[in-house]
C-alpha cells in the first residue's frame, strides 16, 4: 500500500508542474503577434487532469503542531488477554530475612472436653512368637530343634528358609529352589503374614513355569486363565473353583460342572454345582459307573435343626459341603447330627454335647470363639490347646 501511494504522489507532482509551464506559455505579454491576446489564464483547478484529491492528501506533510488530546476517556471495555504465557524466567528472591520477631501464642487453653474412646475392642488376635526371641538371624541351619515349637526362620543370607521337621532337626531350603518347584519365581526369604516364608510369585508369561503348575494340579492365576493352558476345560473334572477364585480371568466349565449324566466312580471329584448343591457320583449297583447326583442341602440342614445358607454349597479343602446356619440346640437328635457336621452354636456350646473338650483330637476353643464370639464355648485348652 505504501508503494502504491508514493507512485501516485509522483504522478500528481508531475501534473502540477506541466500545468504551471503550460499556463506560463499561454500568458499574453503583449509582444506576440498571434491572436491569442485576451485568453484567460487557465484556472489551476482546470489544469488538474486527474484530480485524485484522495491520493493527493497522502502527500500532505505531517502536522507536527498537534496538541495531544488529554480529554480522552480510557476504554474500559477491553477484554483481558488470556493468551499470555507465564514468565518462567523469574529468579527467586533469596534476599529475604526470616521474621524472628514473632512471639509464641501462650494464650491457648487446653481442650479438656475430649471424651475418651470407650469403643475400642481389645486386640485378642496377637500371634504368639513361640519360635524365637532372637532379633539376629542365624547363619547356619543345622542341629537339634523342637518340632512344633521351633518352626521356620530365615537365614542371614536372606535366601534360605530353615525348617524344624518332625525329626527335631533343622533343615535348610534354598528359596530359589522352593519357588522353582512350585513353578514360581523368587529367591528371597521374607517375613510374611504368618511368619518367615519364601517370597514366590507367579509369572504366567513363562510357559515352562506354567507347565510345572499344570503338572502340580494347582489352581493358580495361570492355570485358571481363560487361555486354559493345562487343557482342563471339558476334561470331566469340574474346575469351577477357578471361576470362584479368579473371577477376572478364568476358563468356563459349561459341561464339567453340571450335576447330571454318568460318572466314573474312581475318578469323580465332588463339586458345588453352581453354588447350589454338592454333586456326588452315586453308584448304587457298584458296577463302577455312577450317576452324578446333587445333595439335598435343604433336607440335610433341616435334619440338623438348621437352615440352608446362601450359598448353599461351600467348597473346602476336603470337598464341597452344604452350608447350614441358625441351628436349634433343643432337639438332642438334631444336635447329635451336628456332631458329624462340625462347629455350630450347639456343638461349640459350654455343654459340649459332642464331648470334644480335651479329647486329644483337635484344639476347638479358638475356632469356636472365632465363629461364635458371643457364645460361651467349652474349654478345650487344658490339653488339646496346651502345646
Ligand atoms: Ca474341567
Ligand atoms: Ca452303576
Ligand atoms: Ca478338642
Amino acid at each position: 500500500m505504501l508503494r502504491r501511494m508514493i507512485a501516485l504522489a509522483f504522478i500528481s507532482t508531475a501534473l502540477v508542474l506541466v500545468a504551471c509551464g503550460d499556463g506560463e506559455d499561454n500568458t499574453d505579454d503583449g509582444n506576440n503577434t498571434d491572436t491569442l491576446t485576451g485568453e484567460d489564464t487557465i484556472d489551476q483547478d482546470q489544469l488538474v487532469v486527474n484530480p485524485d484529491n484522495g491520493d493527493r492528501d497522502q502527500i500532505t506533510p505531517p502536522d507536527t503542531n498537534v496538541v495531544p488530546d488529554t480529554n480522552v476517556e480510557p476504554d474500559t471495555n477491553v477484554e483481558p488477554d488470556t493468551n499470555v504465557e507465564p514468565d518462567t524466567n523469574v529468579v527467586p528472591d533469596t534476599n529475604v530475612e526470616p521474621d524472628t520477631n514473632v512471639e509464641p501464642d501462650t494464650n491457648v487453653e487446653p481442650d479438656t472436653n475430649v471424651e475418651p474412646d470407650t469403643n475400642v475392642e481389645p486386640d485378642t488376635d496377637t500371634p504368639e512368637d513361640s519360635s524365637t526371641t532372637d532379633t539376629v538371624l542365624p547363619t547356619d541351619c543345622e542341629g537339634a530343634c523342637a518340632y512344633g515349637t521351633d518352626e521356620l526362620r530365615c537365614l542371614e543370607d536372606g535366601q534360605t528358609i530353615c525348617f524344624c521337621d518332625e525329626d527335631n532337626v533343622w533343615h535348610p531350603y534354598v528359596c530359589g529352589n522352593v519357588c522353582a518347584e512350585e513353578g514360581m519365581v523368587g529367591d528371597q526369604c521374607i517375613t510374611g503374614e504368618y511368619g518367615p516364608t519364601c517370597d514366590c510369585t507367579y509369572d504366567c508369561a513363562q510357559p515352562d513355569l506354567v507347565t510345572i503348575q499344570c503338572n502340580n494340579m494347582v489352581y493358580t492365576p495361570c492355570t485358571c486363565a481363560a487361555a486354559d493352558p493345562c487343557s482342563w476345560q471339558g476334561d470331566g473334572y469340574c474346575d469351577g473353583f477357578c471361576k470362584t477364585e479368579f473371577p477376572d480371568d478364568f476358563f468356563d466349565e459349561p459341561a464339567d460342572c453340571l450335576c447330571e449324566g454318568e460318572c466314573n466312580i474312581e475318578q469323580f471329584a465332588p463339586f458345588c454345582e453352581d453354588g447350589a448343591a454338592p454333586c456326588y457320583c452315586v453308584d448304587e449297583d457298584e458296577d463302577g459307573v455312577g450317576v452324578r447326583t446333587p445333595d439335598d442341602c435343604t433336607a440335610m440342614c433341616q435334619s440338623m435343626g438348621g437352615e440352608v445358607a446362601d450359598p448353599a454349597c461351600v467348597e473346602s479343602d476336603y470337598g464341597p459341603y452344604c452350608g447350614c446356619i441358625n441351628f436349634s440346640c433343643e432337639d438332642s437328635t438334631q444336635v447329635e447330627a451336628q456332631c458329624n457336621y462340625g462347629l455350630t452354636e450347639c456343638t461349640c456350646a459350654a455343654a459340649d454335647p459332642c464331648e470334644w473338650a480335651n479329647d486329644g483330637q483337635y484344639c476347638d476353643t479358638p475356632s469356636c470363639l472365632e465363629l461364635f464370639p458371643e457364645l460361651t464355648v467349652f474349654d478345650d485348652t487344658t490339653t488339646d490347646c496346651a502345646q
